[in-house]
């Protein structure tokens, strides 16, 4: 089938009889109706608490959400006891530090890079604290990589947390060759993957990590749905993060042991509806293809690379060689806060700021960017509009 981001945009209802351009998918995607068909009918027809009920309603809804739970599964290659649902990475990482991040002892390195999301820093900025372990960053090249042969990867680093694909410069870091670092030293290898999976075919086993962590909202499901995946082995040894209803085995007034994997982890009632709208959108993702949407992302990105470096007067930050959908820049002139406001007169949606990431947008030797960040409903057209919008503004000033 050939790929056409017009045909998938009807898909969308938020599209339809609407000259809305979004571009601004790093934050959040728009949900296809087959998402929103499927938690309406969840709701509809299955809704039960899950796990818990015993009547047929229940069985009905749990029978979905474990389905999704398998569906994730597959979509990276691990076996379903490894999916822990959560809210979404910032959960998921924030589990990981809780956990892990609490058996680490004075001495002990954390390190993660110049280019993470908060939800990368701050975790590990916290639990860096409780313990007495110390935060180390990579730094970043001029081309916006991560700088590897300054990587300090030694006998004290214990955790090793990296983006898998950063919110603000695009870049797509070596997974697989940053986990045998991790691994060479000893070290535990996280990734986030909150701008990985949505983009790109993932198979965990393939990148070599422990653990990846991802969000629901930003591959076409619903909020408030994200996912952690772990190997077996680390799942089994972690204490858990939260404890309340489903996580336990046996509950006593004094003690209590605990639930096997992934309940373990999941403590009261989870999202599940939106846990069965992320099994919907990731049929609907297989459906095209990680490789046609990958490859769209990567030709779309091109289009609007050129078509900006046209217009000229704009600093694009990261140029690095593997990159995702996503371009950071300023205008001379324009304050990226009223190119926004002027850009939604016109209909059209980016986001401006520090992308929450703050330390890097220091190394950067700025405090807000725009940026445009592109999905499988992006088309030419689009980045057209985004371009005839912004000539128009700079006209203005
Ligand atoms: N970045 C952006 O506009 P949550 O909020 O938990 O779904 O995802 C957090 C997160 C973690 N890591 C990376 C690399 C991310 O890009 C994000 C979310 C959005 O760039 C919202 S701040």
């Amino acid at each position: 089938m050939n790929f056409s981001a017009k045909e998938v945009k009807k898909d969308f209802p938020i599209f339809k009889d609407s000259n809305l351009v979004y571009l601004d998918n790093a934050a959040t995607t728009q949900k296809p109706q087959a998402v929103l068909d499927a938690v309406e009918s969840l709701y509809k027809e299955a809704n039960a608490n899950v796990h818990r009920a015993l009547y047929s309603l229940g069985s009905d809804a749990t029978e979905r959400f474990e389905n999704s739970r398998k569906k994730v599964a597959n979509f990276i290659g691990a076996p379903s006891k490894e999916i822990i649902f959560t809210s979404g990475t910032t959960e998921s990482i924030n589990l990981l530090a809780r956990t892990l991040g609490d058996t680490l002892n004075s001495g002990d390195e954390i390190l993660i890079s110049e280019m993470e999301h908060h939800s990368n820093i701050v975790p590990w900025q916290m639990a860096a604290k409780r313990t007495g372990a110390s935060l180390k960053y990579i730094p970043i090249t001029e081309s916006g990589e991560l700088e590897l042969e300054n990587a300090d990867f030694n006998i004290k680093t214990k955790i090793v947390s990296l983006t898998h694909m950063s919110n603000v410069l695009g870049t797509i870091n070596p997974i697989e060759e940053l986990s045998k670092r991790a691994h060479e030293v000893g070290a535990i290898m996280i990734v986030d993957g909150a701008q990985g999976v949505p983009h790109m075919a993932v198979n965990v086993k393939d990148l070599g990590c422990d653990f990846y962590a991802f969000s629901g909202h930003k591959m076409l499901a619903p909020t408030g749905i994200g996912v952690l995946w772990g190997k077996t082995e680390h799942l089994e040894e972690m204490d858990p993060f939260m404890g309340g209803g489903e996580m336990i085995d046996i509950v006593s007034m004094e003690s209590s042991t605990w639930n096997e994997i992934p309940y373990k982890f999941e403590a009261g009632t989870p999202n599940f509806a939106q846990a069965v709208g992320l099994g919907a959108a990731i049929d609907y993702l297989e459906k095209i293809g990680m490789d046609e949407i990958q490859n769209h992302e990567k030709v779309i990105t091109q289009y609007a690379y050129n078509a900006l470096n046209q217009i000229g007067g704009l600093k694009i930050y990261g140029s690095a060689k593997e990159r995702g959908g996503v371009i950071s820049f300023n205008v001379d002139g324009i304050h990226p806060y009223d190119l926004a406001q002027f850009l939604n007169e016109d209909n059209i949606a980016i986001r401006v700021g520090h992308h929450c990431a703050q330390p890097l947008l220091k190394t950067l030797g700025e405090t807000a960017t725009a940026r445009m960040s592109f999905y499988i409903y992006n088309d030419e057209l689009d980045v057209d509009k985004f371009c005839a919008s912004l000539e128009t503004i700079k006209g203005y000033f």
